[in-house]
């Protein structure tokens, strides 16, 4: 039976929906308009008021919101409350480019465990468990809320935060967790050390993994089904939405449910900035209508996506959104043609490889370059020059045909990748440095 955390909310009717949906957007767009002198200001230079705005088919007329909004504020200038009603911080890594900081009032954080909470009983975690939590903590949203998610159910926190995989192993096994929250390869890693140290995975009682923060393939999921005994969960967020938990799975593990009592979703064509229908693959825009300390309207992602609206057998009524195959950011040219590193992961694990793989682009006399280095078995890795070479032919083939450009097929050894204990690194783009 299906369990849910917020039944009356989770399975309400569209036009309930639609109506928190009106009333909240409204109501934030008048505090944001009052308190945000930036969002003010970009309201002006469009010619909107909040007068304008009366239901959330008027959402279109306000202006997105970038990342460099983000920037040229930082660090606190779109806070719509003031500090002394701000209890915690987050901020993005940084990698490209300064970070960004996320404020939260104790409103906020309410509200953050209660989307974690949907997430965990949605994979069917109880008050009975216990969620070992690996994801990092600190300025890093993913620790902090599966564990406020983990406690509004009444389960136990183990705050394990990322990194130390011998101890990680130790946890799981003498303190029974029941879930485990970390990014997909992450758990890659833990379930191929737990493989390395012969763990006898009868005595781990582990149910259920919640794995988000990076994309992460159908293929990789079955793997880590396989490996860990355990049915894998797609959980998704960002720091300057909220966190974990703006859209999670539930048991048809087929698209995430979008919180829509907190946050609007669009999906809009990234070059023309026109709302797509549903089905349409585009950008998602998200924007926080319960949000009070940092609540961004039509912010860009930059993650590609899709929703749907069609029935769910879970008896959620909230839209559902595609697995993000990356952000736009991710997307690779390779002499013109685009190339998302899912799809290579895809090919990869369909053939039987490991998820241990990195990606080189080079530009080699004026034509850009393709390498994807994927790790090996000892035994494939030993096999004779012939073998090595027909089998690296094969996978080569099979990458062209997928994604339309040649690849270099390099073949490593086991265990020398690096392994990632949070985001994995897929992708070296010399073109760049
Ligand atoms: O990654 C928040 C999070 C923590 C989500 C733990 C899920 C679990 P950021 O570091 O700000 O926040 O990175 C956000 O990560 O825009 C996506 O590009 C990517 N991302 C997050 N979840 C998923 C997912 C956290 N389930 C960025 N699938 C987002 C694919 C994801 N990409």
């Amino acid at each position: 039976m299906e369990r849910y955390w917020q039944k009356e909310i989770e399975t309400a009717s569209r036009d309930q929906i639609v109506a928190w949906q009106n009333e909240r957007l409204v109501r934030t767009v008048k505090r944001v308009y009052e308190n945000v002198p930036y969002y003010k200001k970009l309201m002006d230079e469009k010619g909107v008021t909040p007068g304008d705005i009366n239901s959330i088919e008027d959402l279109w007329k306000l202006p997105f919101t970038y990342k460099s909004d983000l920037r040229d504020t930082y660090p606190y200038g779109l806070f719509a409350v003031p500090m002394e009603q701000v209890v915690e911080l987050h901020a993005s890594s940084g990698t490209t480019g300064k970070q960004i900081v996320a404020g939260y009032t104790r409103h906020d954080l309410d509200i953050w465990a209660d989307c974690c909470a949907r997430q965990l009983v949605a994979a069917g975690a109880t008050k009975e468990d216990k969620i070992h939590v690996s994801f990092g903590y600190g300025l890093f949203t993913g620790g902090f809320g599966l564990h406020l998610g983990a406690q509004r159910i009444g389960a136990v926190a183990i705050p394990v935060s990322s990194g130390n995989t011998a101890r990680q192993i130790t946890i799981l096994q003498d303190f029974g967790s029941d879930y485990l929250c970390c990014t997909p390869s992450y758990a890659m890693y833990i379930a191929e050390s737990m493989e390395q140290a012969n763990v006898d995975m009868s005595k781990i009682a582990l149910r259920g993994g919640i794995f988000g923060a990076e994309p992460w393939t159908e293929e990789m999921r079955q793997r880590i089904e396989e490996k860990l005994h355990i049915k894998a969960h797609d959980i998704y967020g960002l720091t300057e939405i909220m966190g974990p938990g703006v859209s999670y799975e539930c048991c048809e593990q087929s698209g995430m449910h979008v919180n829509e009592d907190h946050f609007i979703i669009e999906v809009i064509d990234p070059d023309t900035g026109k709302v797509l229908p549903e089905g349409e693959q585009g950008e998602i825009v998200f924007s926080c209508i319960t949000k009070e300390a940092f609540p961004l309207l039509r912010y860009r992602t930059r993650d590609i996506g899709v929703i749907s609206r069609k029935k769910c057998s879970c008896g959620r009524t909230l839209v559902k959104m595609s697995k993000p195959r990356g952000r736009s950011d991710d997307m690779l040219i390779i002499r013109g043609v685009n190339v998302f590193p899912s799809q290579i992961e895809t090919v990869l694990l369909r053939m039987g490889y490991s998820p241990n793989y990195q990606i080189v682009v080079d530009r080699v006399n004026n034509l850009d370059t393709l390498e994807v280095k994927v790790e090996v078995t000892q035994e494939v890795f030993s096999d004779t020059v012939t073998k090595f070479a027909v089998k690296e032919k094969e996978l080569s083939e099979a990458l062209k045909s997928l994604l339309g450009v040649n690849a270099k097929v390099t073949f490593a050894a086991p265990g020398s990748i690096d392994r990632s204990i949070g985001k994995a690194v897929r992708v070296i783009d010399k073109r760049k440095i």
